[in-house]
């Protein structure tokens, strides 16, 4: 405000203010000035990369008029807000998207190939932003996608990680990392040098008594760290609402490097602290449902934390609206536990420094969190030792305990029968060392909880929050199934069907509106939909075709059946169980007679995935796939029936590559571990079937899509504890003779040296298999040969594919938002409110 220009000057400002461009020559005139001006290029001098950032920079341009202007309305209007707090944003390429949602694909189209460029060879310049490990970090790329088209005021909040998830290589079989250094050139960002926020690490805890008599904390003599912020704009689909993700990049509160030192000769020493402080935000930890309690992480989390609250404060208060007015104004949303630090950190901006009493600032710290939880398996619940927090945030230790205090007297006081409960609901696990609890801190601090799929949800009130639900009552917890952005998976990924879908609808209004996809069913009958919808499908497997024979060097026939897992890597996603069954699909196929392979269904199975870098077992499922792929593709015997292909470096932009291409994807966790799954929903949307467990969303899947439009097979989540218990104490353990005969084919050394694959065959022999694969193994190869069956009668299954697109309108992250928005952050419907207000 102090800085505004008089009303006097305005009206220059108005006449020369920025304008979007709207015609195809306005866009030209923008990419060529950004390419002689901007990159000091010329017609002489402009390849691909330079014709990608002069469109890029073209679209900012564009992004940015909106994004001023939105938060010039949310200013000025001050609605509530919502924050998401997530540590990874999955955003993958940001140009396509862009072009997308602002409806300039024809413009950019022409206006490319007007001055000479291709626009699919730009687009693939860009590299991902690659800021997050997998489902968690895609969702919320999803979600801001879907908070901007909805028109909901919402910032996003995370980490500048210079590092993303890494790159991976294969080499002689093995995954190999490789650092990400995505931010060479990175148009979309905005650094806001003027934006900075101090946080403070280590230093000791004063008490004192104020002038009032009033006894305070004040936490001192801590080393500080600079956060600067880095914003960038997220267009919504059809709207001018363009919100902001903003990240924070790490740096030495004093400057650069330390001049005293540096003159003494100290040279190493006089950049130290400027690199110790750039470490906290330098990269992103590659884990998967995964706690491992390193200190730079707890590190990583206060300091986002404490920057994102130290701004959404500051924009609160220059509201000048009471406390008592917080949490209407702010809602702010964890994902999962990794910022829930937030909760002591509010507590402690509303104790320390401004005074509140504990009672008030605890209702209003309650109300404006909400909590989201994206696992039930112990391992990936964070825990952090008391002694770590102690040293690295005293103060937030001491409020962390009273918080504890005031919960365990309430419980005390209401449950006295029960004395038992108080060690099993305390935030300090009393062990050695003692840890806090950070998942029990989130439900404590909240007023909502969540989980993502129905199945979850009631695993989490059942199992890991089972005493909190008696505690708080039901009604604290609820289910928020999870949901994806149709613009980026079908709008973008599959522009054809896309085309398809709306020359039916008559428009677009489906990628706002998913429910309306209910209409294609219609069509499902109909010979000419029937066939574009087959051409657009055999499209897409060329395309997928094209790009492994590129890539990998494997030739497929894109008329096989195209199997599909693509995630991380983890023993709870079974590929294991996939490659066991390919490893026995491929000695069923040797044993038969050319006759009978004649009649066999061709497939490939594709696989990709990251495994963690510390994480054994899931390196050696890399390894076996990719030994068992050169094994298969060059054995003569086998040719087109079978090939196996692991696409490396699995990210955003190559799903969006991948997904349209899949006749079946493979959704197949143990019953009760995978939360929810994103990706089968985008298999789904895109005309491919599922085999999948009854676990997470595939369970909600096959309710809207009929249980004629999916494969399940498997244990249920239900029978899960009784099978695990028996492998330890039940009668001898009989293994499946079928898979007793891939392990023995794997042990004789026929994938190349066993050694390796030791620990994943013993993990089940020996060692309780845990993950149940066993278990599993029969009904899913039965169910996979119900798959090559149902695949030959390729009408049939046209028609399941059509239908279960169809059925699809329930999986859209808008209504995700919606229901969050609803329910948990009790927003007003935005759009009501704005269209009202006459802004849109
Ligand atoms: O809710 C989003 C996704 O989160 C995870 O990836 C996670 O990190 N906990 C779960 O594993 C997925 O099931 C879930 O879809």
């Amino acid at each position: 405000v102090e800085a505004s220009v008089p009303e006097e000057q305005r009206e220059a400002w108005k006449k020369h203010s920025a304008k979007e461009f709207k015609t195809k020559d306005q866009f030209e005139a923008d990419v060529v000035r950004h390419i002689e001006t901007t990159l000091a290029r010329s017609l002489f001098n402009c390849d691909e990369a330079a014709a990608y950032a002069g469109t890029a920079l073209a679209l900012r341009d564009r992004l940015i008029i909106e994004w001023n202007r939105t938060q010039q309305q949310q200013t000025f209007a001050d609605p509530k807000r919502v924050y998401y707090l997530s540590l990874e944003f999955l955003m993958g390429r940001a140009l396509d998207n862009a072009i997308l949602n602002v409806g300039m694909k024809d413009v950019a189209k022409q206006g490319l190939e007007e001055l000479g460029f291709r626009m699919e060879d730009v687009i693939s310049q860009e590299r991902d932003a690659a800021l997050g490990n997998g489902g968690l970090g895609r969702l919320a790329a999803c979600f801001l996608d879907s908070l901007a088209t909805l028109n909901y005021p919402a910032w996003g909040y995370a980490l500048r990680y210079r590092y993303g998830i890494f790159r991976q290589e294969i080499v002689d079989g093995y995954q190999v990392e490789v650092p990400d250094y995505w931010l060479d050139f990175n148009p979309w960002e905005f650094p806001r040098h003027d934006v900075t926020v101090d946080v403070q690490f280590y230093g000791g805890v004063r008490k004192y008594t104020d002038d009032s008599g009033k006894q305070l904390s004040v936490w001192e003599n801590g080393e500080i760290v600079t956060a600067v912020a880095y914003d960038a704009p997220i267009p919504g689909y059809g709207t001018r609402t363009t919100n902001n993700l903003r990240l924070w990049s790490s740096k030495a509160s004093h400057g650069e490097f330390d001049f005293t030192k540096f003159n003494s000769g100290e040279y190493e020493a006089s950049v130290a602290d400027q690199q110790r402080a750039e470490t906290i935000s330098a990269v992103l930890y590659p884990n998967d449902s995964l706690d491992r309690g390193k200190e730079l992480r707890l590190k990583q989390q206060y300091f986002w934390c404490a920057a994102s609250l130290f701004d959404i404060v500051r924009r609160f208060k220059k509201s000048k609206k009471a406390w008592k007015e917080f949490a209407n104004q702010v809602a702010i949303q964890l994902n999962d536990t990794h910022p829930t630090l937030a909760i002591p950190e509010l507590m402690r901006i509303l104790l320390d420094q401004e005074g509140l009493e504990w009672d008030e600032a605890w209702s209003i710290t309650q109300a404006t969190f909400g909590y989201t939880n994206h696992t039930v398996m112990p391992e990936a619940l964070e825990k952090w030792s008391v002694p770590l927090v102690q040293h690295l945030l005293p103060r937030h230790l001491q409020i962390i305990y009273d918080i504890n205090f005031h919960f365990l007297q309430y419980v005390e006081r209401n449950f006295p029968k029960e004395r038992e409960m108080l060690s099993r609901v305390s935030i300090i696990e009393e062990s050695e060392p003692k840890r806090v609890r950070m998942a029990f801190l989130a439900v404590i601090g909240s007023h909502k909880v969540n989980g993502v799929a129905e199945l979850h949800s009631d695993l989490v009130r059942t199992t890991i929050f089972k005493d909190f639900v008696k505690i708080y009552g039901p009604d604290k917890f609820t289910n928020v199934t999870n949901g994806i952005t149709p613009r980026r998976w079908l709008h973008q990924a599959n522009p054809r069907l896309s085309a398809l879908i709306a020359s039916k609808l008559g428009g677009h209004e489906f990628l706002r509106d998913l429910n309306l996809l209910h209409k294609v069913e219609a069509y499902v009958d109909d010979e000419e939909f029937r066939k574009e919808f087959r051409a657009i499908k055999y499209a897409n497997k060329v395309r997928l075709a094209e790009y492994t024979k590129a890539v990998e060097g494997i030739t497929v026939n894109p008329s096989s059946l195209f199997d599909i897992q693509v995630k991380r890597i983890h023993e709870y996603k079974r590929q294991q169980l996939n490659i066991f069954g390919v490893i026995h699909r491929y000695l069923e196929l040797k044993s038969m007679s050319p006759e009978a392979r004649a009649k066999v269904q061709p497939r490939v199975s594709f696989f990709g995935g990251k495994a963690a870098p510390g994480y054994w077992m899931a390196k050696m499922v890399i390894h076996l796939i990719n030994q068992v792929g050169k094994v298969v593709n060059a054995d003569p015997d086998i040719g087109d029936l079978l090939k196996v292909v692991f696409l490396f470096d699995y990210n955003v932009s190559k799903a969006e590559i991948i997904t349209p291409a899949s006749d079946i994807s493979e959704h197949i966790s143990t019953a009760g571990t995978e939360a929810s799954g994103t990706s089968n929903m985008k298999f789904v949307l895109n005309g491919g079937l599922i085999i999948g467990t009854c676990d997470g969303a595939n369970i909600e899947i096959t309710r809207e899509v009929g249980e004629d439009n999916i494969f399940l097979f498997g244990n249920l989540a239900e029978d899960v504890e009784d099978l695990r218990h028996a492998h330890f104490y039940g009668d001898s353990f009989q293994l499946d003779p079928s898979l007793q005969r891939v392990f023995d084919t794997i042990r004789s050394g026929t994938f190349g040296d066993a050694g390796p694959f030791s620990g994943l065959v013993d993990s089940i022999v020996d060692h309780g298999d845990y993950y149940l694969v066993s278990d599993d193994f029969k009904s899913y190869v039965e169910t996979q040969g119900l798959i090559d069956e149902a695949y030959k009668d390729q009408e049939a299954w046209l028609t399941r594919t059509i239908t279960a697109v169809s059925r699809m309108g329930f999986f859209s992250s808008d209504r995700c938002i919606d229901e969050y928005a609803e329910m948990i952050c009790e927003l007003f419907p935005p759009l009501a409110v704005w269209r009202r207000e006459g802004w849109f």
